[in-house]
C-alpha cells in the first residue's frame, strides 16, 4: 500500500538544517520590523519546518501554492550568471551550458499541473524550458544508451528516466516558472519538470545530466520505496487523475 510506503519514508526525511533554521529565525525578527511583506515571505520560508510528509517537509500553514522540499535541509543558491549544466556520459559531444545557452535554445512552454505523491497538487503552472530531448539530441546519444540520470547541486538528490521517457515532449529542463526565473526554493535557476509524473521525478537544482548504457540508477526517493516509473495516477498505488 502507498500509505505504508509513505509511513516508512517519513522517518527517513531530513529536517531543515540548523543553519537554515537559525537564518529564518533571524528573518523572523526582521519580519517584525519590516512589516507584512517580509512576514508573508517568512511564513512561506518557515513553512517547510512545520511538519513532514512522505517525500519531504511541508506545512499546516497556508503557504501559497507549492510546498518546498529539500532533502538536505538546505536551499542551495546559484545565480543565473554562475549556473552551469553539464550533459555527458554516453554521448558524442558532452555539453557544458550556461543559463544563457539554455535560453538561446528553442523554448518549450508547458501549462500543466504539478502533483506530489503525498497528495497536494498545484494547477496550471506555467513552465518554460528546453526539452530534455533537444538537449540530448544536441549532445548526440550514442547507440546503446538506455536512460538518463540527473544530479542536483544540493549534492544529494538524484533522479532518473528511461530513454523513452526522457525523449517525451512534456519533459523539460525548466528555467522559468509562472513568468519568472525558477526561484532558489523551487530548485532554480534550473530544475527538471517531468509533467506526466509525480513531483519527485522533477529534480531541483539540476546541474548534471548523465546518459547511461542500460538501466539508470534509481533516484533518491526510489531507493526509499517510491516507484521508478512515477506516472501520475498509475504508480505508487495512487488513483489521482493524471495531469491533462
Ligand atoms: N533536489 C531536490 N529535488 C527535489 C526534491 C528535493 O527534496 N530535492 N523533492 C522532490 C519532491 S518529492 C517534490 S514534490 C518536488 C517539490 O518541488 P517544490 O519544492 O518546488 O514544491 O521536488 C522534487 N525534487
Ligand atoms: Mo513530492
Amino acid at each position: 500500500m502507498a500509505r505504508a510506503a509513505e509511513a516508512t519514508t517519513v522517518t527517513k526525511g531530513t529536517p531543515v538544517g540548523r543553519r537554515v533554521f537559525l537564518g529564518m529565525v533571524g528573518l523572523a525578527a526582521a519580519g517584525v520590523v519590516f512589516g507584512s511583506k517580509a512576514q508573508d515571505w517568512l511564513e512561506h520560508a518557515l513553512a517547510p519546518i512545520t511538519s513532514r510528509d512522505g517525500t519531504g517537509l511541508s506545512s499546516f500553514l497556508p503557504v501559497g501554492r507549492f510546498r518546498i522540499y529539500t532533502v538536505t535541509g538546505e536551499l542551495p543558491n546559484k545565480s543565473e550568471a554562475e549556473y552551469r549544466l553539464k550533459v555527458g556520459g554516453h554521448v558524442n559531444q558532452p555539453l557544458d551550458l550556461s543559463f544563457a545557452d539554455l535560453q538561446a535554445m528553442p523554448p518549450t512552454n508547458l501549462d500543466k499541473d504539478f502533483q506530489c505523491v503525498t497528495g497536494w497538487r498545484v494547477h496550471n503552472v506555467k513552465w518554460v524550458g528546453v526539452r530534455l530531448g533537444d538537449l540530448l539530441t544536441r549532445a548526440g546519444i550514442k547507440p546503446g544508451a538506455g536512460g538518463v540520470e540527473f544530479h542536483s547541486f544540493d549534492g544529494e538528490y538524484t533522479e532518473s528516466l528511461t530513454m523513452d521517457q526522457a525523449l517525451r515532449p512534456d519533459v523539460i529542463v525548466a528555467y522559468s516558472m509562472d513568468g519568472k526565473t525558477v526561484s532558489s526554493e523551487h530548485g532554480g535557476p534550473v530544475r527538471l519538470y517531468v509533467a506526466p509524473m509525480y513531483g519527485y521525478k522533477s529534480c531541483k537544482w539540476l546541474d548534471g545530466i548523465n546518459v547511461v548504457q542500460g538501466e539508470p540508477q534509481p533516484g533518491y526517493w526510489e531507493v526509499r520505496g517510491y516507484d521508478v516509473d512515477g506516472w501520475v495516477g498509475k504508480s505508487n498505488g495512487r488513483d489521482d487523475t493524471p495531469t491533462s
